[in-house]
């Protein structure tokens, strides 16, 4: 049972969702398709929740035709971008309203929530309670000014509206009150043994690390309860007298939508099919030999690890993920990927920029996919990867295989001959196996960027293979053995392009095409043998596999980015609060730039900071005293290495405790798109406290 995280029906596809939720699994699931395995890959659009409500009134419509104008958008573009859900459905639809209210009646029942009322934040104008982005303010853990009620994007850390400092209704931009209501609490506090153990110890060596570190952290954070309903008119309606005005927490129902959606497709195939399949999702989530995967971005961790399963566990009759093999964030040209700032590439406008570039964009994000940290896309890097990579190397095998078989032996298949074989011919042979475990190893590991590249090499040692062969002029003294090249880099193709299959399935279905190869009666155990194509098989025609892109085609999508790009802060109705935009104003005033103190200081001691595997301690010669300083760090800097360098301090910024220590200032970071951290200092050494201006 796999499943691809539900994306909100709030915009288009971006290729940052792509390369981190929706290409791995579908990777995973192809291969598992041509292995024989019996698979479900499901999705669907996710149609609550405070984006959804947020986003429609910024358009000035309902939320209805607000998630019918973008279900319908996305599902077209994972349609023809070619992701091969099983199925994708929608948790607008009854089966789910009706599924997720039944699994909340389950839990009641089973007296698993308990009932909290309490004091919640309300705007007055707007008559409604203020949960998750409903609400902002500033962080408590970083400062950031605008962290919403349920997280700091900022930092990660999540967080609940009475946390945060200043609160301001989003709505309004007024500041809100406080008014009692009543909701049905998720006790994870007293699943944390449960969770303990389940997670950190059983599965602390398959889980990625990224995966577990999370997890782990937030366990250690201290788990609290979380409620489970909220008070707001479009959702799942709480299944409960006097409730009206209730519905459930996105994040129960949502994940719900994966069990909701898989019964969905059997009884759309039991109608087709005219045959009963009520029960049999089951199979998939309720049969201790189904594996749950869910593929997902880093941002959804918590929810697929922690709070979902904790659902599933006091439900009771579910299995539990067995991986959740999260992704870390794609970046766009060296920054952040982001809808509000239109800093994104849309897969709806790509498809109709490169139509039948499905391949070329797959093999790229694969290639460059953010598996262990950050990555960044970037135009050129595609543009190179396309015409150096894909066509220069894959293109080129294909091609010239093709050609000259045509050429020499009118495209009919020459034998191979055993007698004829030599030492090099018999290690490429043997390498394909060797290629076909690396890379099942690779996918089942959920390394699908590692899976690719030895695939990839493969392809070279087979242009190699031609070009030191040079069949263009044995053909002048040795015909048999020409065509016994041939043949060879012909089974090589084949054996390439099934093995491609699940990266580039539609490249490999024109190989296939071109070398007369069924690829329906073609599993992937196939990999390895030397007579995929038959001797005296008629070859199709030699097709371009790849095209050339030419540099004013990537130019063009970088223009449009930087001319689509959103500089202004969108403002709310009552003008004060930025409703959906999440950086800061794009110019400061000089009076704000000169609030600012900033000096330079040469570090005179570092050392670790107990506890904390972040931080350094830093005492910071700053002229006329030695400040501590501490200071994120210790990842990219050894306390040795720190000492003697110059850093730039902000020099009145307010002294904050970090870990029991008081800091007095900041030190500047120059930051790159892999997350590495630099320290600026000024180009030549200068006397410790100089100003910075
Ligand atoms: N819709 C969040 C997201 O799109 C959320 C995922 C739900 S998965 C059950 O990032
Ligand atoms: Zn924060």
């Amino acid at each position: 049972m796999v499943t691809a995280a539900l994306p909100y029906a709030n915009g288009g596809i971006h290729l940052g969702h792509l390369a981190g939720a929706y290409l791995p699994p579908d990777i995973y699931v192809r291969y598992r398709r041509l292995k024989g395995d019996d698979v479900l890959f499901i999705c669907g659009s996710d149609e609550h929740g405070v984006p959804i409500t947020l986003g429609a009134r910024k358009e000035g419509i309902t939320p209805l035709q607000f998630v019918e104008k973008y279900h319908t958008l996305m599902k077209k573009s994972f349609e023809e971008f070619g992701i091969s859900f099983d199925h994708y459905s929608r948790t607008s639809n009854q089966i789910h309203h009706e599924t997720a209210q039944q699994f909340f009646l389950d839990l009641y029942n089973k007296g698993v929530f308990t009932e909290q009322t309490s004091m919640q934040y309300y705007d007055e104008k707007e008559k409604i309670f203020l949960a998750d982005r409903y609400i902002m303010g500033s962080c408590p853990n970083c400062g950031n000014e605008k962290a919403y009620g349920d997280q700091c994007e900022r930092c990660g850390t999540s967080l609940s509206p009475d946390e945060l400092k200043n609160p301001v209704s989003v709505l309004s931009g007024n500041a809100p009150v406080k008014k009692e209501t009543k909701h049905w609490y998720l006790p994870l506090d007293k699943y944390e043994p449960w969770l303990r153990e389940w997670i950190l110890e059983n599965h602390k060596d398959d889980w990625k690390p990224n995966v577990y570190g999370q997890c782990k952290s937030w366990i250690d954070g201290g788990l609290h309860p979380r409620a489970m309903t909220r008070d707001l008119d479009w959702g799942v309606k709480v299944p409960l007298p006097d409730s009206e005005h209730k519905v459930l927490y996105v994040w129960f129902d949502a994940p719900i939508g994966y069990i909701s959606a898989t019964k969905e497709y059997f009884q759309v195939k039991g109608e087709r099919l005219k045959v009963k399949s009520d029960d049999e999702w089951k199979k998939y989530w309720m049969n201790s030999d189904s594996r749950l995967l869910h593929f997902i971005g880093k941002d959804n961790i918590v929810f697929h690890c922690i709070i979902f399963p904790t659902i599933l566990h006091a439900h009771g009759e579910f299995i539990l993920p067995d991986n959740v093999p999260a992704n870390e964030f794609l970046n766009l040209e060296g920054d952040k990927l982001s809808t509000s700032r239109n800093w994104a590439v849309w897969l709806h406008e790509y498809l109709i920029d490169f139509p039948g570039l499905q391949d070329t964009l797959r093999y790229v994000l694969t290639s460059s996919a953010p598996e262990t940290k950050d990555n960044d896309f970037t135009w050129k890097d595609f543009q190179a990867r396309n015409n150096s990579e894909l066509a220069a190397i894959y293109g080129n095998l294909v091609n010239r295989s093709l050609v000259l078989t045509h050429k020499f032996f009118e495209g009919v298949v020459p034998p191979m001959k055993d007698a004829l074989l030599d030492a090099s011919e018999r290690e490429l042979i043997y390498q394909i196996s060797l290629t076909k475990k690396s890379v099942e190893e690779s996918i089942e590991q959920f390394r699908f960027r590692e899976a690719l590249s030895e695939a990839m090499n493969l392809v070279r040692a087979g242009n190699k293979y031609l070009t030191e062969k040079e069949p263009w002029k044995l053909i002048n003294t040795d015909k048999e053995k020409t065509g016994h090249i041939l043949n060879l880099c012909l089974q090589l193709i084949g054996n390439i392009s099934l093995l491609m299959k699940p990266f580039l399935p539609d490249s490999s279905k024109k190989i296939f095409k071109m070398i007369s190869i069924d690829e329906n009666n073609l599993p992937w155990n196939e990999i390895g043998k030397t007579d995929l194509v038959k001797p005296g098989t008629q070859l199709g025609a030699a097709e371009i596999l790849f095209r050339k892109i030419e540099d004013t085609e990537v130019q063009k999508q970088i223009d449009k980015l930087h001319l689509n790009k959103k500089e202004v802060v969108i403002e709310s109705k009552s003008g004060n609060i930025p409703t959906t935009n999440h950086e800061p104003p794009t110019t400061i005033t000089f009076d704000d730039f000169s609030k600012l103190e900033l000096r330079v200081g040469t570090v005179v001691k570092a050392e670790k900071v107990a506890k904390a595997d972040k931080l350094l301690q830093l005492s910071v010669d700053m002229g006329n005293e030695v400040r501590t300083i501490v200071s994120g760090i210790a990842e990219h800097y050894s306390p040795e290495e720190m000492i003697g360098k110059q850093v730039s301090v902000v020099a009145n910024l307010a002294p904050r405790k970090i870990k029991g220590i008081e800091s007095k200032g900041m030190i500047l970071m120059a930051e790159d798109a892999d997350g590495k951290l630099r320290i600026v200092s000024p180009n030549e050494n200068v006397k410790a406290g100089s100003k910075i201006s």
